[in-house]
């Protein structure tokens, strides 16, 4: 199946078109020619690696992942758990440059690393949330990417690493083979906005359109793959869909993957816009409600639950 694939540098309102057909029909596509410079990533491409090679008792330093910090198999606060390890940061760059003390022995180099990117990423969310506004014909343009712009703005960054199973020598590394798979991060949507996922060359990230039916995600490194988030669900009255995911292990190279989630403040009340809940769907599905409360709610509950449902409006 080919997954929809949005060029940074062809014409406006055809990009706009592009990624609000994408987010109605997958929740999902991949950003090319997005402008994020190579060196960029890799600087925190090369910094994470050398994190995750630490000895655990180092990588235990950066605090657990209360939800900021390491954590290494477990998820959240309710029993998930998955062949992944993790490092959980805030973007603002006050948080980041007080973290790298507790992560790296140059926490003045890995901190730019992280302030580099994710000022890059966010830029480029953004970016892709006025053309969204823009193809939904929102008349507030910078309705969506205002909230991530914000300087109390809840984004986080998800620094994924998924190691090569010890057990795999006879593996079939073909990801159409998933005979020998472990559950790496298992199927959840994202809570927040906007998500920006940017991997390495290796493979394990699927997407679900379907009930039960996988699609697997080709890694391309030079790429962005943008996931709808369940608060993009809300804000468009039900019209995107946040999309289901989930990666899995089966291969003898480890997985490093990039996060970017881009959120609200905290205190941010999350509605639809008046021209979402225009006629004929003049009717609000969601109760208006905070960021901080869906947040909680989400932390109460475990990672593949449809917390969305409990915000319906009836
Ligand atoms: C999924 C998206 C992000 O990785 C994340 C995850 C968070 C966590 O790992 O701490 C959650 C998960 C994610 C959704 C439901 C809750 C919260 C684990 C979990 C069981 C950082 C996020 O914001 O939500």
């Amino acid at each position: 199946m080919e997954l929809p694939v949005v060029d940074l540098s062809a014409e406006r309102s055809e990009v706009s078109k592009l990624i609000v057909k994408a987010c109605e029909e997958y929740g999902f596509f991949k950003v090319v020619n997005h402008g994020v410079p190579q060196d960029v990533i890799l600087k925190l491409e090369e910094q994470v690696l050398s994190f995750f090679s630490l000895p655990l008792s180092e990588k235990q330093r950066a605090g657990p992942p209360d939800p900021l910090g390491y954590g290494c198999k477990n998820i959240g606060f309710n029993g998930d758990t998955g062949e992944v390890e993790y490092l959980t940061l805030n973007t603002n760059p006050l948080s980041i440059a007080q973290r790298s003390i507790t992560i790296s022995n140059n926490p003045s180099k890995f901190s730019s690393a992280v302030s580099g990117y994710v000022q890059a990423v966010r830029e480029l969310a953004c970016e892709l949330l006025d053309l969204t506004a823009e193809g939904l014909l929102v008349s507030d343009r910078s309705l969506f990417s205002r909230l991530i712009r914000d300087v109390d703005s809840d984004s986080i960054l998800r620094l994924n690493h998924y190691p090569i199973q010890l057990d795999s020598k006879d593996w079939d590394t073909s990801p159409s083979s998933h005979a020998n798979c472990k559950v790496g991060f298992g199927a959840h949507s994202d809570p927040q906005i906007f998500t920006l996922l940017r991997s390495n060359d290796v493979g394990g990230l699927q997407i679900s359109i379907e009930d039960g039916v996988w699609i697997p995600v080709p890694p391309d490194p030079t790429a962005f793959w943008v996931n709808v988030g369940d608060m993009l669900q809300v804000m468009t009255n039900g019209r995107f869909v946040s999309v289901r995911h989930r990666a899995l292990t089966y291969s003898r190279k480890s997985r490093m993957s990039m996060a970017f989630f881009g959120a609200p403040p905290l205190q941010a009340r999350i509605a639809a816009p008046p021209e979402m809940v225009a006629p004929p769907n003049s009717l609000s599905l969601y109760k208006p409600f905070t960021w901080a409360e869906y947040k909680k709610t989400a932390y109460s509950l475990r990672l593949g639950d449809t917390r969305l449902d409990l915000f319906k409006a009836r």
